[in-house]
């Protein structure tokens, strides 16, 4: 493909942008962790027809959202009767799951580890040849004045002292990188809530911690250098700001897609309300019911693009 109809592409949002010179260099790209290789595996035909790329937190949660939708687009999944086959086979480290236009990907916790799982997913998809993906994370978060099991559709992320931008440190030096959400796309999504839903979904935004404990203001970690009411102002402060929900990975994930011309959205349920307490729930009835709720909506978004296209 010479430059210029890659660039057209580029603007018609068609392809996704994988951004180093050096790598149009190297023939051969060993995707590590998702034990993938753009020589031996022929990844145009097993995965061209990608379109929607849904990632989330354990392989677990995304082999079973894979039988979820499988079923509701009335699409096989790649794998034997009764469970998907992890197609990252002996790595160990992810699990990535296919139904027709569908992979689903675990990412683990926080930035470091999703970051390059989701770099090896662009270029995936970049040598696939995919054409027209959109990026979802559907996860859960902790919730600020919203009723455990409510969906967060996030239109805004910001890390931990409220800033629209992703930090870390690249040979030796601090770079930030503004985390720009697609607010139309996030808008889209929040369409296909219900009135009839048995629990609630808003648009808002989303802080992105580097922690669980003492980052998101935790008074139940191991250590902790505050009390009760630095919490409490800190996340009354942050709520009067327009934070509804906090989280690991929305700050990495948006600014990633960005980069990559990806459409990318974050949708993620709220375990508990943060007001309330510390420690999220052991009712695991409760909360692998409740960590449904993302799927069911990114499922009415997926099936409804996927028979329009
Ligand atoms: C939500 O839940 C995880 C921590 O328990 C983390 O991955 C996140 O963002
Ligand atoms: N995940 C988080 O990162 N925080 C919570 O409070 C709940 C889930």
């Amino acid at each position: 493909m010479d430059c210029t109809t890659e660039d057209n592409d580029i603007k018609q949002n068609k392809t996704v942008r994988v951004k180093n010179p050096h790598l149009l260099k190297n023939s051969v790209d060993h995707l590590y962790h998702i034990c993938l290789s753009n020589i031996s595996d022929d990844l145009e035909k097993r995965f061209g027809d990608v379109k929607f790329v849904c990632f989330g937190g354990t392989p677990s949660r995304m082999s079973k959202f894979t039988q979820f939708i499988s079923s509701e687009l009335g699409v096989k999944y790649y794998g034997d009767v009764g469970s998907p086959t992890n197609i990252t086979g002996s790595t160990d480290r992810y699990a990535m799951y296919k139904a027709g236009p569908v992979l689903a990907v675990s990412h683990g916790i926080g930035i470091p580890s999703l970051s390059i799982v989701l770099q090896e997913v662009v270029k995936l998809v970049h040598y696939a040849k995919c054409q027209d993906v959109a990026f979802f994370r559907i996860g859960t978060s902790g919730g600020l004045g919203v009723e455990p099991g409510t969906v967060v559709v996030t239109e805004k992320v910001v890390n931990g002292a409220l800033e629209p931008f992703h930090q870390s440190i690249v040979l030796g030096k601090s770079v930030a990188r503004p985390a720009v959400v697609d607010k139309e796309f996030a808008k889209e999504i929040y369409q296909f809530a219900d009135s009839s839903d048995k629990f609630k979904t808003v648009l808002g935004t989303t802080l992105c911690a580097d922690d669980f404990y003492e980052g998101q203001g935790r008074i139940d970690g191991a250590f902790c250098d505050h009390d009760h009411d630095d919490k409490l102002n800190w996340l009354k402060h942050v709520h009067s700001q327009g934070v509804c929900n906090i989280e690991m990975e929305s700050l990495g994930f948006i600014t990633m897609c960005h980069r990559a011309n990806v459409k990318g959205a974050v949708i993620c349920v709220t375990l508990l309300d943060r007001f309330n307490g510390d420690m999220v729930t052991m009712d695991h009835g409760f909360l692998s019911a409740i960590q449904k709720h993302p799927q069911i909506i990114v499922a009415r978004y997926i099936k409804h693009a996927y028979h329009l296209l």
